[in-house]
């Protein structure tokens, strides 16, 4: 039941292209959440506030370059900085939503031309999401939204690569909405997913790692 000793809060989520609506949506599933009283937190990657988070943004930003490797390990080892408090959030009963994750790691530099499995490694052990949902846009109807940045992998022909690595990370556990579908029908599927996913791990569904 819901005071079971293994009670916890779940980790979902969130993966896509730059401009399929994942950090919106994000918002929008958080308060949602809240306003039915789950205790919930809104989490992204890169977490641009450590030190380790601003050598990626600065990054990103094009103020710097870096091996292709280097960065990747990077963005891994700013997920690895956070997996303690990570854990604790949910052992205590806090569920995350995350904008960005593991995948995003793998699918952006595997685009790259580094190996997947290479990509992969640095990531074993971290905590494995119990709820990953894909907002499926195409490159270019995602750039057609417009808004791209100046960030460095906000160029269409990168996206297309990156779309095709993120559907060979694709398992049957993942959950693909149509990010086309109108703002509200996207929003409508999240919450149905999320809140599912929230009752099972309040049921105890036990934590795991990654790659799962
Ligand atoms: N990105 C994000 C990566 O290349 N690797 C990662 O591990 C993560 C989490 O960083 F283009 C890329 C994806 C995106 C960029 O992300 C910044 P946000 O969501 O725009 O902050």
């Amino acid at each position: 039941g819901c005071n079971s000793d293994n009670s916890r809060g779940s980790l979902i989520v969130l993966e896509g292209l730059d401009r399929s609506g994942k950090t919106s949506q994000s918002h929008r599933l958080v308060s949602h959440l809240k306003d039915k009283g789950v205790s919930v937190e809104l989490w992204r990657f890169p977490d641009r506030t450590t030190a380790v988070g601003q050598m990626i943004s600065a990054y990103l930003a094009n103020e710097s370059e870096l091996d292709d490797r280097a960065i990747h390990l990077l963005f891994s080892a700013n997920r690895w900085e956070k997996r303690s408090l990570m854990e604790s959030k949910l052992r205590s009963g806090i569920s995350l939503i995350v904008d960005r994750y593991s995948y995003s790691g793998v699918a952006f530099s595997s685009a790259k031309g580094l190996d997947l499995e290479w990509c992969k490694a640095p990531e074993v052990g971290l905590v494995a999401p119990d709820l990953v949902i894909y907002l499926d846009i195409s490159a270019e109807k995602a750039s057609e939204r417009g808004g791209y940045g100046a960030e460095r992998y906000e160029q269409l022909e990168f996206q297309k690569k990156v779309a095709e690595t993120y559907h060979t990370l694709y398992d049957d556990s993942w959950k693909i909405i149509d990010g086309c579908l109108p703002v509200e029908a996207v929003e409508e599927q999240l919450r149905e997913l999320a809140l599912g996913t929230v009752l099972s791990c309040q049921k105890g569904k036990p934590l795991s790692k990654l790659w799962s």
